[in-house]
């Protein structure tokens, strides 16, 4: 009794370290250990058949190798050399079928998925299209179906097939969406690559630049909000509206238009800087100064405002080597409130549920 249990205090650890390692690990939103859609999902199972082929052709090789090293040490007082043996066929044979074979069993599954994953859904007539462009160092999402672009943050409709066609305005970027559905390059030189994205559950997920494109590189990062079909309905009918009106002072109103509105639209026209129409009701400002932590939080209006004071007057700070000049000695203090204000007020009533607001 005394050792049965001395046995299984000894395996405990053990044990603990293989409930670590089978209990996915990593984020649900931004981990590619944690799918959350199905392209992610058969691309885990794809790592995992590699991974245990591996293991075992790690474990073989090595008890192999052990065995062969303590089998045929030196022994003492074995002087003479051994038997010299030079080519063995069946050997040979074996150690080179065995490898054929297991290669075979691990390009089956991936270039069957490479083809699935490479499916053009763009004129499929229920597939929603976005075209996604990245500039240094941010991201920009069009919808040309609807006429609506806005950026940082993509808003999808859960459980659909979301055709995307991206490139880039200036460097290559690489659009990567981990838990979702892998990565795809943005090539310079008007080419134009395509992937699709679909979402199990509703939710926001995070996504990165792969792409080493120049200072702020690291914090290129965008999200993917994924909420249902009345939702998405709803937030594509008050991107299409009139964008909300300057409350307040007018000389405000006009610093705004003169300052901000020759790189950025309030409206569904395009211009050279995010579009910043429903900027209140996004994950994060510039993409990186995150408004909440998780999405279980609340979007915390504080943060919002704080973030968009220190970007307004400092971008280079937060974003070293961005297109955006500073503000700090242009804007008077009741300009730069105004502005901020009206900004972080400018919230999309379709978003509320998801950023629990
Ligand atoms: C010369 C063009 C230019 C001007 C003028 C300009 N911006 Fe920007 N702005 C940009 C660019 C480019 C970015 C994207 C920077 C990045 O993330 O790399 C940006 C980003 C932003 C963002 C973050 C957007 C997001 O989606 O999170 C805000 C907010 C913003 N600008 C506000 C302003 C305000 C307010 C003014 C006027 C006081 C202003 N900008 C003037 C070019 C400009
Ligand atoms: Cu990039």
């Amino acid at each position: 009794m005394m050792n049965r249990w001395h046995a299984v205090k000894r395996l405990l650890p053990l044990f603990a370290g293989l409930v670590l390692l089978l209990s996915a690990c990593g984020r649900a939103d931004i981990s590619a250990l944690n799918p959350q859609g199905p392209i992610a999902d058969k691309q885990f199972g794809l790592m995992q058949l590699a991974i245990t082929i591996m293991t075992l052709v790690v474990i073989v090789v090595f008890g192999i190798s052990i065995y062969v090293v303590l089998r045929y040490r030196r022994r003492p007082g074995q002087n003479e050399i051994p038997k010299q043996v030079e080519g063995n066929h069946k050997l040979e044979v074996i150690w080179t079928v065995i490898p054929i074979i297991l290669l075979i069993i691990l390009a089956v599954p991936t270039v069957k998925y490479v083809f699935a994953f490479a499916e053009d859904y763009s004129q499929d007539k229920d597939a929603i299209k976005v075209k996604v462009t990245g500039h240094q160092y941010w991201w920009e999402f069009e919808y040309p179906e609807y006429g609506i672009t806005t950026a940082q943050d993509m808003i999808v409709p859960n459980g659909k097939k979301i055709a995307l066609e991206l490139k880039t305005a200036d460097v290559l970027h690489s659009f990567w969406l981990p838990s979702i559905a892998g990565k795809m390059d943005t090539n310079p030189s008007g080419n134009v690559n395509k992937m699709y994205i679909e979402t199990y559950v509703e939710g926001v997920y995070r996504g990165k630049c792969a792409e080493l494109c120049g200072y702020s590189h690291a914090f290129m990062e965008f999200k993917v909000k994924a909420v249902s079909e009345a939702t998405f309905t709803a937030w594509v009918n008050e991107m299409k509206a009139e964008p909300k009106p300057f409350v307040g002072d007018t000389q405000v109103a006009e610093s705004f238009k003169q300052n901000c509105l020759s790189c950025h639209a309030i409206d569904n026209k395009p211009s050279m800087g995010p579009n910043l129409k429903g900027i209140g009701s996004r994950e994060a400002i510039a993409g990186i100064m995150l408004n909440r932590e998780t999405a279980d939080e609340v979007l915390d209006q504080k943060k919002i405002e704080d973030h968009l004071r220190q970007w307004i007057q400092d971008p280079e700070k937060v974003k070293p080597g961005n297109k955006m000049p500073a503000f700090k000695d242009k804007l008077s203090e009741q300009e730069l409130d105004g502005i901020v204000k009206y900004l972080a007020d400018y919230k999309l009533d379709s978003l509320k549920a998801i950023n629990k607001q």
